[in-house]
């Protein structure tokens, strides 16, 4: 009888707590389902923690105050002294190329004078070639090889002295990676660009961007201190191949969180991405036939362009831009809201030519002077003009009057009342009038070789 009690008292206590766990186990349930749905309705590209973090909204308003920064094409091709896409261009066999990094042995490369050169441009960050489209690692990878200390007389790792540098002399160090690889045979199927090299036909793409891909991302932002962010090229090879993005960039975003992500595959910007770079543009120009028209409004916008018409040293190259160009192309962009990457490519010693150093000297004279209007500002109330643009910080406006001969020149109406205008560098009063038709400023004369004619607007809160 007492066992049968006991049974009893048993059953009943098990079913009570039963009917405690059972609601539970339905809710858990439930819950596991709606995280299964709403993961598969995500597009594949999503980023998992889709809002960025503190860390890195902090690290796109620094990025937007720096406004200029250098961009530095080097690899192994500037042996040949014709552009880094001369692998390509010349159609060459892989084991021809593969020669190559037995010429490079920059003794002169000189990490101190490569960081003070971008310093006294007035340069406030560097991207570098990392490694281009030969797929070459300009630093020191276990991941493959195919790298600058193991292939190279050279046998050092340049890039951890130029981010050890950096680092010193309070510059953001930036890596530009190729996506694109035309020396990998897991880069298959091949893109756009591809031509026989002597690369097997089959290959593994996933292994290609799981294991060599975010292989050498892992060494880049782990090795190197606290970097800038990464700078992707070569999307555009293949359009539409599946890049794994969403691991890509937690991967990024995990191992640093303020790393940003800048990708140049010229399309509106996608789930994880920082930045909407614009190559040979300001944003929203399509002059080089390849960026989208698409501006984003919440990212911060770079532009990047060469000093003289080409990114990787070109020997035969001697278009350089006057320093008077290159700074309304820096303006031109701040007034557009967006930074400036200037390219410039070392030559294969390791030395900057003297075209480039003399220029960015130049340039540099001139930003330690303009550079109030500049740094640090967003663009303007005004839109860009041929005139010139608008720049902006609370209570000023700065208008950069760029091309403009005649005495008045007659702008848009803005919100904000006008206090005062004066002349940018001396103070002067300028004479201007304000209505609801627009404003109207008596513009000073330009002076000799002078690029830029700035009248400070002090406005009302
Ligand atoms: O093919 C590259 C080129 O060599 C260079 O690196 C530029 C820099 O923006 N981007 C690519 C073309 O889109």
């Amino acid at each position: 009888m007492s066992a049968t009690r006991d049974r009893h008292e048993s059953f009943s206590t098990k079913f009570k707590l039963l009917r405690k766990i059972i609601p539970l186990l339905v809710f858990l349930l439930f819950q596991v389902s709606v995280a299964i749905t709403v993961r598969a309705a995500q597009p594949a590209d999503a980023q998992p923690s889709d809002q960025p973090s503190p860390e890195n909204l902090k690290a796109r308003q620094d990025f937007e105050d720096m406004k200029f920064g250098m961009f530095i094409h080097w690899g192994v091709y500037s042996v040949l002294g014709d552009g880094e896409w001369v692998l390509h261009d010349r159609k060459l066999k892989l084991n021809e190329y593969e020669r190559l990094p037995k010429f490079f042995d920059p003794e002169k490369f000189d990490a101190k004078t490569w960081v003070a050169l971008a310093k006294s441009a007035g340069m406030k960050y560097i991207t570098i070639t990392s490694r281009h489209h030969d797929g070459f690692a300009m630093f020191d990878s276990k991941v493959s090889d195919w790298n600058i200390v193991q292939r190279t007389p050279y046998k050092k790792d340049p890039l951890k002295m130029l981010a050890d540098e950096c680092h010193r002399q309070g510059i953001k160090l930036f890596f530009y990676y190729s996506q694109l690889d035309w020396h990998n045979p897991d880069y298959y199927p091949r893109g756009q660009t591809a031509w026989d090299n002597g690369r097997p036909d089959h290959g593994d793409w996933n292994t290609y961007l799981d294991n060599y891909m975010d292989g050498q991302l892992r060494e880049l932002l782990t090795n190197y201190g606290p970097i800038g962010g990464i700078w992707f090229d070569g999307m555009w090879d293949k359009p539409d191949a599946d890049w794994h993005l969403q691991k890509t960039y937690s991967l990024i975003h995990q191992l640093q969180p303020a790393a940003l992500i800048i990708p140049n595959h010229h399309q509106t910007p996608k789930p994880g991405e920082d930045v909407q770079t614009f190559e040979r543009d300001l944003p929203g120009r399509n002059t080089a036939g390849f960026n989208t028209k698409y501006v984003s409004d919440e990212l911060p916008l770079e532009s990047s362009n060469t000093l003289n018409d080409s990114w990787g040293f070109n020997i035969g190259d001697h278009k350089f831009k006057s320093p008077e160009e290159v700074e309304e192309m820096l303006v031109r962009a701040a007034g557009n809201n967006s930074n400036l990457l200037l390219n410039i490519g070392p030559m294969p010693n390791g030395e900057i030519e003297d075209e480039f150093v003399t220029r960015l000297h130049t340039v540099g004279e001139w930003m330690s002077r303009y550079g109030e209007t500049i740094y640090g500002t967003r663009g303007g109330p005004i839109a860009p003009g041929d005139w010139g643009v608008t720049t902006q910080k609370p209570e000023k406006i700065y208008v950069h009057v760029l091309q403009w001969k005649a005495p008045l020149l007659a702008l848009p109406p803005i919100e904000k009342t006008i206090k005062s205008a004066q002349e940018f560098g001396n103070e002067s009063p300028v004479e201007f009038r304000q209505t609801n038709d627009g404003v109207v400023l008596k513009v000073p004369r330009a002076g000799k070789s002078e690029v830029d004619r700035v009248i400070v607007l002090s406005v009302a809160p």
